[in-house]
C-alpha cells in the first residue's frame, strides 16, 4: 500500500514539475470585422503551451485612466469575444495582454498598445467571377461586411515565377468590388488578394493600426477559350421512330482548361417546346435520343474566366419519304403535351424550309385543309415515351392534288434496233408533280396505231418492243396523279431497217466460228507438245498455197522451210546476253529461239503479227514431223534474202517470219 502511494506521488510530482512551467502566449490580436461602430471585437492569440489545465485571462488596461477596462477569462481556446457593452468606449488608448495561469503560477504575454476602434480586419476577399479577354482580366469581388470601399492588395505571377503586386482602392456604395488587371496573352496566372479597411477616424491616422485581411486562396487563371468546341456526332439505331445520338467534343487547350472546364449544351429536339433543353456536364460526351425530325444542338465550353463562342450543329431529318409508310399508325389523337405535330412545306421533296410549324393541340385533319393546295407538305407526329423522343408517323401529304404540271424532261431514245428501242426520261420533279405520282403513261404511235403502257413511278426507262423495221414512231409520255394525266413529252424516232449492220444472230455465229478456230489451234499445239499426234512425214508444200487472202496484194515475203535447226545452248545464251529481253523469246523445250524486232515499222508486211500469220497458214500441222525427221546435222541457215532483212520460217509446224538481226547472224 505504501509502495503504491509512493509511486502515485512520484507520478503526480513528475507531472507537476512538467506543468509548473508557465509559458506565456503570443501577444493578443484584437479587431472587429467591419468599421460599423456597433461591432463587437474579438481577441486572438496563439498558445504555446500544450498544457490543458491553464487559464488565460485577457486584460485591457486604459493607459490614460490607469485602470482595467476589462478582464475576461477565455472560454474558447485562443480567443475571447469582447462585447462592446463590457468594454465601454473603444476609442481609448489601451494596453492589452493575456495572463496565463498554470496551477499557482502566472505569466503575462507581451503587451500591445492600440486604440481598439481602429482595429478593423476584413474577411478574406472572395472572387465572385473572373472574365478574361486576351490581356485583360476583370475581377469581381465580394464586398466586406460593412459594404464599404476597401484597400486591396493583389499579387499575381506566372507559374513558378516571381510575384508582382499592386494595390487598389474601391468605392463605397457598390454591390461588388471590381478590378481590372492587365496580363500577358495566353498565359496561365496565379493570383491572390487581401484587403484592409479605409479608416476615416482622426484617431486612426497612424497607419500602425491598419490590419490586412488574410490572403485569399491562390487561384489559377486560365486564358480565355477562343475557339468553339469541335463537336462530333454519331447516329445509330434509327428504329421505331427514334435515333440515338452520341455527341463528343474536344477539350480546349491546356492553358484554357486550367481550373476545370464545363460544357453547356442546348438541345432543340422537341419542336413543340420552344424553350431549349439545357444540359451541363464536365464529360466530353453526351448521349441522347432524338426524333426523326431535324434537331439542333449547340455547345459552349466554360472555364473560370469565360466561355467559348457557341458551336451549333444541325442533325438533319432522316430522308423524307415519298409516300406514306403503311406500317406507321395513321391516326393518333393528341391528348397531352406528350405528343407534337410538326409540319412544313416540302416543295422539292427534300429541302426543309425555314418556316416549320408545330403544335401539340392541332390535329392533322385540321391542317390538311389549311395548307396550300397542290404543294407537297410533310408532317411528323412525335411522342415522348419513357423519356425517349420518338416519331410515331412521318409522311408527305397534299391538301389537294392536281395532274402534273409538266411531262418528264429529257425524253431520250436509245438502243434502237429494227424492232425495239429504249425510251428514258428524267423523273418529274416533286415541285411539278402537284400530287403523288402514281405512274407514267406511255403512248407509242406509228404505223397507224397507238399502243399504251403504264410504267411504275420509280422507273425512268422503258423498253419498247415489237416494232416494225424501218418505221417511224412517236412516243408520248406523261405522269399521272390521282387527278389525272399531265402534259405529254413527245419524241420521234425511226427503227432500223433489217439490212443495216449485222444482226445479233449473225454476230453470234461469227464469234462462235472464231472461237472454234482458236480452240483448234490451241488444242493442236497442246497435242503436239504432249506428242499425242503420230508423226507423219509429209512432203514439202509450198507455203504460198496457204497464203492469207488478205495478204494477197501485199509484197510477197520470202519464205523457206527449214529442214532442221539446232541451236547450241551456249550460243543461245551468248545471244541472249547481247539482246534485250524484249527482243528474244527462248522456247527452251523446243530448243528454239524466236527473234523478234519490236514492231515499229511493220506496216510493210505483217512482220511480227504472229497470230494472224498462224491462223492463215496453219492448216498442215505435219510440218513438224518433217523437220524433226530429217537427219541432217547442224545446218546453217543462210538466208538468201538479205536485202529485205526478213525471212519466213517454218519451225515445229509453226510459221515464223523473222527479221534477221545482228545477233541472229552471230549465233547461227
Ligand atoms: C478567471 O479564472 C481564474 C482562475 O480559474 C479565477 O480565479 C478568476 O476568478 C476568473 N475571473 C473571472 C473574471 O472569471
Ligand atoms: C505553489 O504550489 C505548490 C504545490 O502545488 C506549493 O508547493 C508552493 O508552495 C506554492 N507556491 C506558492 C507561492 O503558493
Ligand atoms: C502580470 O501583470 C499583472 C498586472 O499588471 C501583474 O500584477 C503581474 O505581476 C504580472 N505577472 C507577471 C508574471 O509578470
Ligand atoms: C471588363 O470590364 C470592362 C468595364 O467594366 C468592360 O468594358 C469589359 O468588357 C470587361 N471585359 C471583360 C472581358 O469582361
Ligand atoms: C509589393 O510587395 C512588397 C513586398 O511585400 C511590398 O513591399 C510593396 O509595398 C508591395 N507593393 C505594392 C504596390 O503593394
Ligand atoms: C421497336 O420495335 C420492335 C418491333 O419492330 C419492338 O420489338 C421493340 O420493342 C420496339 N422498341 C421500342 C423501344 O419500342
Ligand atoms: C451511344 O451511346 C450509348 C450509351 O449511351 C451506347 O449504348 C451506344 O452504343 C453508343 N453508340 C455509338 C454509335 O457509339
Ligand atoms: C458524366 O458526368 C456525370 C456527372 O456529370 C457522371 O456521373 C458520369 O459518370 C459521367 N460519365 C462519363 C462517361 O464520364
Ligand atoms: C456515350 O456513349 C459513348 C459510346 O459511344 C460512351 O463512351 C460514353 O461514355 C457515353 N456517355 C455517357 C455520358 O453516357
Ligand atoms: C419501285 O417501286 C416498287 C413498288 O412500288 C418496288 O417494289 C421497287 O423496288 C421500286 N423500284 C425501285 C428501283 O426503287
Ligand atoms: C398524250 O398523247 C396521247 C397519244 O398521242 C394522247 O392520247 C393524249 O391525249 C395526250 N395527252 C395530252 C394531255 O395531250
Ligand atoms: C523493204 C524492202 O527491201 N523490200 C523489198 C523486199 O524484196 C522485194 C523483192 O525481193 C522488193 O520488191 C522489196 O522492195
Amino acid at each position: 500500500m505504501r509502495m503504491r502511494v509512493a509511486v502515485l506521488v512520484l507520478a503526480v510530482s513528475f507531472s507537476l514539475t512538467e506543468a509548473e512551467r508557465c509559458v506565456s502566449t503570443s501577444s493578443p490580436h484584437c479587431y472587429k470585422n467591419s468599421i460599423r461602430p456597433e461591432e463587437d471585437f474579438i481577441c486572438e492569440w496563439d498558445e504555446r503551451n500544450p498544457e490543458k489545465s491553464q487559464t488565460h485571462t485577457l486584460h485591457i488596461w486604459d493607459t490614460e485612466k490607469k485602470r482595467f477596462l476589462m478582464r475576461k477569462n477565455s472560454s474558447k481556446k485562443g480567443q475571447v469575444n469582447v462585447h462592446l457593452e463590457e468594454l465601454g468606449i473603444p476609442s481609448k488608448k489601451t494596453d492589452i495582454w493575456v495572463q496565463t495561469q498554470v496551477g499557482n503560477l502566472t505569466c503575462n504575454s507581451s503587451k500591445i498598445s492600440v486604440i481598439l476602434e481602429c482595429m478593423v480586419k476584413y474577411s478574406v476577399p472572395q472572387i465572385i467571377s473572373m472574365k478574361r479577354s486576351a490581356r485583360i482580366l476583370n475581377l469581381t469581388l465580394d464586398k466586406p461586411e460593412d459594404n464599404k470601399g476597401a484597400i486591396y492588395e493583389i499579387r499575381w505571377r506566372q507559374r513558378d515565377s516571381e510575384w508582382q503586386n499592386t494595390t487598389f482602392e474601391t468605392k463605397d456604395g457598390t454591390i461588388k468590388d471590381f478590378h481590372r488587371l492587365h496580363l500577358h496573352y495566353q498565359t496561365i496566372y496565379q493570383i491572390q488578394l487581401r484587403r484592409q479597411a479605409k479608416l476615416k477616424s482622426r484617431l486612426c491616422k497612424d497607419s500602425l493600426h491598419a490590419l490586412w485581411s488574410d490572403w485569399s486562396q491562390m487561384v489559377d487563371v486560365p486564358s480565355d477559350i477562343r475557339r468553339r468546341p469541335v463537336i462530333r456526332w454519331v447516329e445509330s439505331n434509327p428504329k421505331n421512330g427514334t435515333r440515338d445520338i452520341n455527341l463528343s467534343w474536344d477539350a480546349p487547350s491546356a492553358e484554357e482548361s486550367v481550373g476545370g472546364v464545363r460544357y453547356n449544351l442546348r438541345l432543340s429536339v422537341w419542336p413543340c417546346d420552344k424553350s431549349k433543353r439545357k444540359k451541363s456536364t464536365t464529360n466530353q460526351t453526351y448521349n441522347t435520343s432524338i426524333t426523326y425530325s431535324e434537331a439542333r444542338i449547340s455547345i459552349i465550353a466554360i472555364n473560370k474566366v469565360g466561355c467559348s463562342p457557341r458551336r451549333q450543329i444541325i442533325i438533319p431529318a432522316v430522308k423524307h419519304l415519298n409516300y406514306c409508310d403503311s406500317d406507321m399508325p395513321s391516326d393518333i389523337t393528341m391528348a397531352n403535351n406528350k405528343a407534337c405535330l410538326e409540319w412544313y412545306k416540302l416543295e422539292d421533296g427534300e429541302t426543309r424550309p425555314r418556316t416549320v410549324h408545330s403544335s401539340n393541340k392541332i390535329l392533322l385533319k385540321n391542317i390538311k385543309n389549311e395548307v396550300e393546295h397542290f404543294v407537297r407538305h410533310y408532317y411528323f407526329l412525335h411522342t415522348i415515351r419513357k423519356k425517349r423522343y420518338q416519331t410515331t408517323v412521318m409522311c408527305p401529304f397534299y391538301s389537294e392534288q392536281k395532274a402534273p404540271k409538266n411531262g418528264p424532261a429529257n425524253v431520250n431514245i436509245s438502243d434502237v434496233t429494227h424492232e425495239s428501242a429504249v425510251v428514258s426520261w428524267l423523273s418529274i420533279p416533286v415541285a411539278e408533280q402537284r400530287g403523288f405520282l402514281q405512274h407514267y403513261v406511255i403512248w407509242i404511235s406509228g404505223q397507224g396505231n397507238t399502243k399504251f403502257h403504264t410504267v411504275p413511278a420509280n422507273k425512268t426507262s422503258f423498253l419498247i418492243k415489237d416494232l416494225h423495221p424501218g418505221a417511224s414512231y412517236t412516243v408520248s409520255i406523261s405522269g399521272r396523279t390521282e387527278a389525272g394525266n399531265g402534259p405529254n413529252s413527245t419524241v420521234n424516232f425511226e427503227t432500223y431497217s433489217k439490212e443495216m449492220g449485222l444482226s445479233w444472230q449473225d454476230q453470234t455465229i461469227l464469234i462462235v466460228c472464231v472461237v472454234a478456230l482458236l480452240c483448234t489451234i490451241i488444242c493442236s499445239v497442246a497435242a503436239r507438245r504432249l506428242k499425242l499426234l503420230p508423226e507423219v512425214p509429209s512432203p514439202v508444200i509450198d507455203a504460198a498455197e496457204f497464203r492469207c487472202p488478205e495478204e494477197q496484194d501485199q509484197s510477197p515475203t520470202i519464205e523457206e522451210v527449214h529442214e532442221f535447226v539446232l541451236l547450241l545452248r551456249q550460243d543461245l545464251n551468248k545471244c541472249r546476253e547481247n539482246m534485250t529481253p524484249e527482243q528474244s523469246t527462248l522456247l527452251q523445250d523446243f530448243g528454239l529461239v524466236i527473234f523478234e524486232e519490236e514492231d515499229e515499222e511493220d506496216g510493210e508486211g505483217g512482220v511480227t503479227d504472229l497470230s494472224s500469220v498462224k491462223s492463215c497458214f496453219y492448216p498442215n500441222p505435219s510440218y513438224r514431223g518433217q523437220t524433226l525427221q530429217l537427219p541432217e546435222p547442224f545446218h546453217m541457215t543462210d538466208s538468201t534474202s538479205r536485202d529485205n532483212d526478213t525471212e519466213s520460217t517454218y519451225r515445229n509446224g509453226l510459221f515464223f517470219e523473222t527479221r534477221v538481226l545482228e545477233c541472229d547472224k552471230t549465233s547461227l
